[in-house]
């Protein structure tokens, strides 16, 4: 369907459902092109629905084999079936059965959503509306049934058969080569948390006892031959599920946990009650086929998903508007558990970069979206950073401004309140209201407004009066659909930094809130601090409390001063960010004076030797975050309009070599020092100090390629371990010439046969930001290695490339034009990472005027393709609005 035919579906028309399904009844006997579906639904008319209502069923590509209603086959003339749905025209005005028998294709299926087969396993994908793929149903999250489901197939095909919820019963099927297992789960559920597996998998298994006495077996189900990569996945769902215990005081539900890694999906992983189902991905590791990198998103995403099953699925959501209520919040909770498991700082850190160079830029061109949105044409297009991220921080600021007791309080009587129930945002937030006594009403419009809201904050001393005055103002840019913003409640951490640290904060206002909190909820505000014995240095936004844009003027000097004295270590390291920045901005803008890096190259150079020396080995996580620059695409972000991508490369590139080379003299023995001894091991210190170690190598390739090359070779050769090796690989790729080369046909070759290492393999050469990278990519995707029908190669090779600054966005436009073809071929089997691929356009607009036409001209391509699916054409649209 064009989207200009597709509906506009809006929060405000939001109506209960007609009719309920109290209990479905699934018997699926699996095939790989003809799977028969036989579906018992108890039904009964909605009290909250309208009494005359008819009954109308979701469908997607459905046939309809057979369908009686209390066990008599219906005539033709009382209902109409079609691929997109099913109508009683008068249905009982009681309750009562429906028997519904479809039969599908999973093996057809490549749109990867209901029930598809990857690498001969039978798997599903119901969120958002993947369940009407699979029957016809009122496929909506409002609508919760009890589910029995028996699956059936061949014993040899599918050995293993898994669905929700606890195994009732197995057996073989008398005089065939088929078994059965039926699944209860007793939770009342929404379709899209619907799952089933079937096939043969190997896998690793664990007894678990909640807090509350149950016993649970929790098992991961993995490709025959990878249970030895299992192992990670398995113990990090151990300790999730005892930090949910600790922290949020939730014990799981079920006797069963399971989760199966597949390798074609379109999304990180699925939440399904009792059987998440995940892209391999972010379940298999082992130290020679993982990175450190790998290890620490596994540990989150397994987290992520279980705590779904309380914020998610125990609690679900009304309606798709209220996404970011189970996304937002279960994000939060994944960024915790890691924070607990890792270091806090380090955490806030990477968290905040994902946060800027993903929703930051999001928020700032034509996709911007409020975390609710009020409207939408295709839901699939929903699950962006906005909704999650920045749902997230919307999270962490309530319990900011309410504090940790409230906030504690606040979600016990959320979880005690709406257990079982579909959702919204108001309910959530009337709990807080409630638990803090505090009108959240102002708050709420985090979840309405789109954009970053920047602040604009200068400070003045009076020595006589010994008072500091700090003025802060807010504003919010205009996004599509909202052209006048109102003023947020920003809370903001705040410290002023003193000669021997943080001075004592005295104040009489009354927007401060003790403990260094300021709420900044209307368009300005002036604070006078009291009782300041020297000019301070303000330490704004610490821990990054507001997901807002700062803009400050402190001096370099100042800059570097709070570097080494603040006590907030997120602003320490912001302090050089924020040095980084401004000069890259300076030196990236359209006709700037190249020149002009240098004073801030030495100071920073200087400046990192030291902190080096002193501190580098008492927190190498710190010290790696510290060295690593903001990316060009961020100060692409921050300049904001006639962007040149080369330029500013070249600013970046030209300091990132300066750094090093004042670096060099440190450098082999810092690295040789901060060695790890022994086996790999995968623990946050070892992950720390390899971290540093290989920010170290990268600065090496850009201000002495010669050795720089030499140490990436050695390294690669002796590394035991993929995280050493492939910073080698990313290192060298910095490198250009033959021995780079070889280096990229050496991994190859060591790593045959391995998908999800050669996925890495394939994204740094697609990162290589010189002109030949586009022909190199269209080389690639004729290698053995790369299939456009495998999600996470598209991802890693295109997605890459998409993501490659310079060359995405080269002058001739040619990157664009790639892009499109493939975003338009990929259509037609996958709309889903078609339009995630298109997505890459988002910045378009702040682009020089050259470059602005041709990404245009290439959107434009894509939008006039005749018979685009919802998703692609949505974005299209959008992004050209
Ligand atoms: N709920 C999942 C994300 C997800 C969304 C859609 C999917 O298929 C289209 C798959 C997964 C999560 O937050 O992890
Ligand atoms: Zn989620």
């Amino acid at each position: 369907m064009r989207t200009d035919d597709a509906p506009l579906i809006r929060l405000e028309d939001y109506r209960p459902s007609d009719w309920l399904i109290d209990t479905v009844d699934l018997d699926i006997s699996l095939h790989p092109t003809q799977t028969r579906v036989r579906s018992l639904l108890a039904l009964r008319p909605n009290p909250a629905g309208q009494t005359d209502a008819p009954l109308v069923l979701d469908g997607d590509e459905l046939a309809l084999k057979a369908l009686s209603l209390d066990g008599e086959p219906l005539d033709a003339s009382a209902y109409a079936a079609g691929p997109q749905g099913l109508t009683l025209h008068a249905p009982p005005r009681r309750g009562f059965t429906l028997t519904i028998e479809t039969e599908i294709d999973p093996a057809a299926n490549t749109k990867l959503m209901g029930l598809y087969r990857s690498s001969r396993v039978y798997c599903t994908q119901c969120e958002a509306d993947g369940f009407r793929r699979i029957t016809y149903f009122l496929d909506r999250p409002d609508v919760m049934s009890v589910y029995t489901v028996r699956l059936e197939a061949a014993k040899a095909e599918a050995p293993v058969l898994l669905s929700n919820g606890n195994l009732v019963a197995t057996g073989e099927v008398p005089g065939s080569d088929r078994h059965f297992a039926l699944w209860h789960d007793p939770h009342p559920k929404p379709a899209y948390l619907f799952a089933l597996v079937g096939g043969a998998l190997d896998h690793v298994r664990q007894d678990y006892v909640t807090a509350d006495g149950r016993k649970v077996e929790l098992a991961v189900y993995v490709e025959p031959g990878k249970a030895g990569r299992a192992g990670w996945a398995l113990d990090s769902l151990v300790r999730c599920m005892r930090w949910d215990e600790k922290v949020f005081g939730r014990n799981y539900d079920l006797d069963v946990f399971n989760v199966v890694a597949v390798s074609d999906f379109n999304m990180g992983a699925m939440e399904n009650k009792g059987l998440n189902i995940f892209n391999d991905k972010y379940v298999l590791a082992d130290p020679q086929t993982a990175t450190d990198g790998d290890y620490a998103s596994i540990e989150a995403i397994i987290a992520h998903e279980y705590f779904h099953n309380w914020t998610g699925n125990r609690i679900t959501c009304r309606d798709w508007f209220q996404l970011c209520l189970k996304e937002g919040l279960t994000v939060f909770r994944d960024q915790e558990f890691s924070s607990d498991e890792r270091s806090r700082p380090v955490k806030r850190i990477a968290d905040v970069r994902t946060l800027r160079s993903t929703q930051f830029s999001e928020d700032a061109g034509p996709l911007a979206h409020p975390v609710r949105p009020r409207a939408y044409k295709e839901i699939n297009n929903f699950y962006t950073p906005t909704v999650y991220e920045k749902g997230a921080e919307v999270i962490r600021m309530l319990k900011v401004l309410i504090g940790d007791d409230a906030f504690k309080r606040g979600m016990d009587l959320y979880f005690e309140r709406c257990d079982g129930t579909a959702a919204t945002i108001e309910e959530f937030l009337a709990c807080f209201a409630e638990s803090s006594g505090r009108d959240l009403s102002h708050f709420a419009r985090w979840y309405e407004q789109a954009g970053t809201p920047a602040i604009v904050a200068s400070g003045r001393y009076d020595a006589a009066e010994q008072r500091y005055t700090l003025d802060l103002a807010q504003s919010t840019p205009p996004t599509p659909g909202q052209a006048e913003k109102e003023p947020m409640v920003l809370p903001v951490r705040l410290g002023l930094v003193g000669t021997e640290g943080d001075l004592p904060l005295r104040t009489q206002s009354n927007a401060y809130a003790g403990d260094g909190l300021v709420v900044l909820d209307g368009p300005s505000l002036s604070i006078a601090f009291e009782g300041v014995t020297e000019p301070p240095i303000p330490s704004l936004l610490r821990g990054f409390s507001a997901p807002a844009r700062l803009e400050l003027d402190l001096s370099e000097a100042d800059l570097l001063r709070q570097f080494t004295r603040d006590s907030d270590s997120f602003n320490r390291w912001q302090a050089l960010q924020s040095i980084a920045t401004r000069a890259l901005v300076a030196a990236g803008r359209p006709g700037a004076d190249s020149g002009a890096l240098g004073a801030t190259a030495a100071e920073l150079g200087r400046a990192l030797d030291g902190f080096l020396a002193a501190d580098a080995l008492a927190d190498p996580a710190f010290a790696a975050q510290v060295l690593r620059l903001p990316a060009p695409a961020d100060i692409a972000r921050e300049i904001g309009k006639a962007v040149d991508p080369d330029a500013i490369f070249a600013a970046h590139r030209a300091l990132s070599t300066a750094i090093g080379s004042a670096l060099l003299p440190r450098l082999s023995g810092l690295r040789q020092a901060l060695e790890t001894k022994g086996p790999y091991r995968a623990d946050s210190a070892s992950a720390g100090r390899r971290a540093l170690r290989n920010e170290l190598l990268g600065l090496a390739a850009l201000a002495a390629p010669a050795d720089g090359a030499a140490l990436c070779e050695q390294q690669f050769e002796t590394g035991d371990n993929l995280t050493d090796r492939l910073a080698a690989l990313a290192a060298m790729t910095l490198i250009p010439g033959e021995r780079r080369e070889r280096l990229i046909a050496r991994f190859a070759e060591a790593y045959a046969g391995e998908p999800l290492v050669l996925d890495k393999w394939l994204m740094a050469q697609a990162l290589i930001a010189e002109p030949a990278t586009l022909e190199r990519v269209r080389e690639l995707m004729r290698h053995p290695a790369f299939s456009l029908g495998n999600p996470n190669r598209v991802r890693a090779l295109i997605g890459g490339f998409a993501a490659n600054l310079t060359q995405f966005n080269r002058a001739d436009g040619a990157g664009y034009g790639f892009v499109a073809d493939i975003v338009i071929a990929l259509d037609r089997t996958n709309p889903q990472v078609a339009s995630r691929l298109l997505g890459s356009f988002k910045s378009w607009r702040m682009l020089e005027p050259g470059r602005r036409r041709q990404a245009q001209e290439a959107l434009g391509l894509v939008a006039r393709t005749p018979n685009l699916s919802r998703d692609v054409s949505d974005i299209a649209e959008r992004a050209l609005a």
